[in-house]
């Protein structure tokens, strides 16, 4: 099987270059179209977000589009990894608010408890049990070598905790312990997949075939620029576009962006391919290569078109961002959801550990 797939529905194709390296897919792979709801085989999915707070258009182009596109395909089982953020969120009251934030934000951009399982990671803590296991089979220099591992000893130096190193043990338990397949992630979670792959191969040599390999499966924006148009948007680096924000905020984001470096004057042409702005707009409407014509033949501005590209963001995720309102004034709802969600796991949570304790030789 290959490492990753991509589900590219609704996310329109770009032409060859800088801009479309960033984006690109990664080949649709037929077989993750056969509707998965079978008796003898239901392929899971599984994926899991930090609660960090605010939802950017990264995270929803790269990961949570497919999120809610794959609910109808196979058993859908979505995390806030709560358990994860410990490793850099040390304030309780902030890690209660950011988890109740996240899952209304997932609910409000399409998840459907009724297609998806939805839960808080630590209210299903099977995994931890599971993750020891697995750090059990996993070489230090494995962990060492990521590159997540290194680039938060670089970003939190006086908190080089560690749950840092232990990180991507953890999601492959989380992912494996529900025996997932699919993993819908964004391309900046490609080392800790293979790592995920890596261990599970080790736990399968060691006790036998237990654990499918998973693979991570990709948007067409498996990489979404921040709004420096260098890096990756990450709320860490702040070139985030938080897309349930207030209008004004996204707009004020928008307007920062920055646009094709070699564009002087307004007069010059631009160049769509390697312009931020203009690869956003791939995902907004049908027009875009319009819209790039403009660019190249230098009939619109840079402003023109960040102004266009925010107002099209702010219309996209105006339902979402009502809603998100709805559900964080009544959080019953969202709190039942969550419950149910981590009740519904616990079976499937449960065979895996007994599965797992006696093939090692616990039971
Ligand atoms: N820029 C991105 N492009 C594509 N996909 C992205 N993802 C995140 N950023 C991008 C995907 O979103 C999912 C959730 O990831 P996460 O839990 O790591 O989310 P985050 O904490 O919001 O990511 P940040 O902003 O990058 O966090 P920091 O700055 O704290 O490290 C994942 O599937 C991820 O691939």
């Amino acid at each position: 099987m290959p490492a990753a797939v991509s589900v590219g529905e609704g996310l329109a194709r770009g032409p060859e270059g800088v801009g479309r390296q960033a984006y690109r897919g990664r080949g649709v792979s037929p077989r993750l179209h056969s509707p998965a709801m079978t008796d003898q085989a239901p392929l899971r999915a599984f994926s899991g977000i930090q609660p960090s707070g605010i939802v950017h258009l990264g995270n929803d182009l790269g990961a949570i589009r497919n999120y809610v596109a794959l609910q109808d395909r196979y058993q859908a089982i979505y995390c806030i990894v709560d358990l994860h953020a410990l490793t850099s969120t040390h304030d309780p009251d902030a890690m209660r608010q950011r988890t109740r934030e996240m899952a209304a934000s997932l609910l409000a951009l399409g998840l459907d408890p009724a297609r998806c399982t939805l839960f808080v990671q630590s209210w299903r803590a099977e995994v931890t049990e599971l993750m020891w296991y697995f750090t059990t089979v996993t070489p230090v220099s494995w962990v060492e070598r990521t590159p997540t591992y290194k680039e938060k000893r670089e970003s939190q130096p006086d908190d080089i905790n560690h749950g840092l190193l232990t990180y991507p043990i953890l999601q492959a338990a989380d992912i494996v312990l529900y025996k997932a397949s699919l993993v819908p992630v964004g391309k900046d979670q490609a080392a800790h997949l293979e790592l995920s792959r890596e261990i599970v191969r080790a736990f399968n040599y060691r006790y036998g075939d237990t654990f499918p390999e998973p693979q991570a499966v990709h948007t067409e924006a498996p990489m979404v620029l921040g709004t420096d148009g260098v890096r990756k948007m990450s709320k860490s680096v702040g070139n985030t576009i938080e897309i349930l924000a207030e209008p004004d905020l996204i707009r004020r984001q928008v307007m920062s962006m920055v646009t094709d470096t070699q564009r002087i004057k307004r007069t010059d042409p631009g160049r769509p391919e390697v312009c931020n702005v203009c690869q956003l707009q791939r995902f907004f409407g049908p027009d875009f290569e319009e819209l790039w014509e403009g660019e190249r033949t230098a009939r619109t501005g840079c402003v023109d078109m960040k102004k266009l590209l925010a107002e099209r963001i702010v219309r996209h995720y105006a339902p979402a961002r009502e809603r998100y309102r709805e559900l964080m004034a009544d959080y019953r709802l969202v709190e039942g959801v969550l419950e149910e969600g981590a009740a519904r796991l616990r079976p499937i949570a449960e065979a895996t550990l007994d599965e797992v304790r006696t093939k090692i030789g616990l039971r």
